[in-house]
């Protein structure tokens, strides 16, 4: 009944945040208060992507901001911008980022870790094409208060404790989970608030999608050119957006399979397993599909360095299983 309290579609994710902290046992807030940070982080670069096109008419009109922020490329002011709100928010102790080389300390009494891609899809961006964000959190493994290590970053994707995307595209959304099913919220621009609008969202068993950059197909492993001639053979339909986070966003919701494998350029494939396939990974499990490399599980992968590359398989679970079924089928 519509008396009823509690969450519900409609719900603004502050609300829904305070809602499930229940589900932490001895939860400080901490997370919850993170979860925040990195949504209001959202809405600033929602509203730098929104005016992306304005840009040049705005310089041109004299509308540079002192530091000239403006006149740089829109991932380095979203990483900035980030960057500056996990920094007052003051849950993080570590983040690592795809635009930066090295780790950036922040508050040493903290007990979280951050990995952001803070604007992926950034070749998209000039030509307005949706593009995303995306974060994982983790609880750091050495004491609270003393320098953050390398080991605090460096862990596999099954340590995550939550993870997110924000979609800047037709309507700005962001989709989280902290392990307890995964939730969409729709960015409500005249409230600034984010909106439940995907509750509990589940990934399809099966699809008839795939997206992959075919244009790399001479250099793709023997299994992975056999299961796209079975795509075709299905007829299935090819949806390759160019950008992860949109690909990965319809296939959850529709149904399908995203792959960036092993290519001649790029033979560990191109995305970043801590900042890109692991969050992904713990989204897509969460609504019940599945994420590997195209043997082993993406968050059973030990991370050796920040930047590393994983091939990545990611969506519903029996199109995974199927591409799977390839390996050492095909010569
Ligand atoms: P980026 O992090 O440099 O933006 O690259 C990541 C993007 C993904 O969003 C997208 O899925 C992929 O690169 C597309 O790569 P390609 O153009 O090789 O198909
Ligand atoms: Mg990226």
């Amino acid at each position: 009944d519509k008396h009823t309290l509690g969450s519900t579609i409609g719900t603004t994710l502050d609300r829904f945040i305070n809602d499930k902290q229940g589900e932490f046992p001895f939860a400080t807030g901490e997370l919850s208060q993170l979860l925040r940070d990195i949504a209001l982080a959202g809405k600033i670069i929602n509203r730098e992507v929104n005016k992306s096109g304005l840009l040049d008419i705005a310089g041109a009109y004299g509308a540079t901001n002192v530091q000239g922020e403006e006149q740089q490329k829109l991932d380095v002011i979203a990483d900035i911008r980030f960057t500056r709100a996990l920094k007052n928010g003051g849950e993080v102790c570590a983040i690592i980022s795809e635009e930066e080389d090295d780790l950036i300390r922040l508050n040493s009494n903290s007990r979280y870790v951050v990995a952001m891609d803070p604007l992926d899809g950034s070749s998209n961006i000039d030509v307005n094409v949706s593009i995303g964000t995306i974060f994982s959190i983790y609880r750091r493994v050495t004491p609270i208060g003393t320098p953050v290590q390398m080991e605090d970053v460096l862990q596999k994707g099954d340590k995550q404790v939550a993870a997110g995307y924000i979609l800047y595209g037709s309507s700005t959304m962001l989709v989280y989970t902290t392990g307890h099913g995964v939730n969409g919220f729709t960015f409500e621009p005249t409230l600034g608030e984010f909106l439940l609008s995907h509750q509990n969202m589940k990934c399809p068993k099966d699809g008839k999608m795939y997206s992959i950059n075919e244009g790399s197909y001479n250099s793709f492993e023997p299994e992975v050119k056999a299961y796209i001639e079975y795509c075709k053979e299905q007829q299935y339909s090819a949806r390759y957006i160019g950008s992860l986070v949109a690909d990965f966003h319809r296939n959850l919701l529709k149904g399908g399979i995203y792959i960036y494998p092993s290519t001649e350029k790029a033979p560990d494939g191109k995305l970043r397993l801590m900042y890109e396939c692991n969050c992904l990974a713990f989204i897509i499990e969460q609504a019940g599909g599945m994420a590997t490399d195209g043997q082993r599980r993406v968050m059973e992968i030990e991370p050796t360095e920040l930047h590393q590359r994983v091939p990545l398989f990611i969506g519903s679970p029996d199109m995974v299983n199927k591409a799977h079924a390839f390996r050492g089928e095909a010569s």
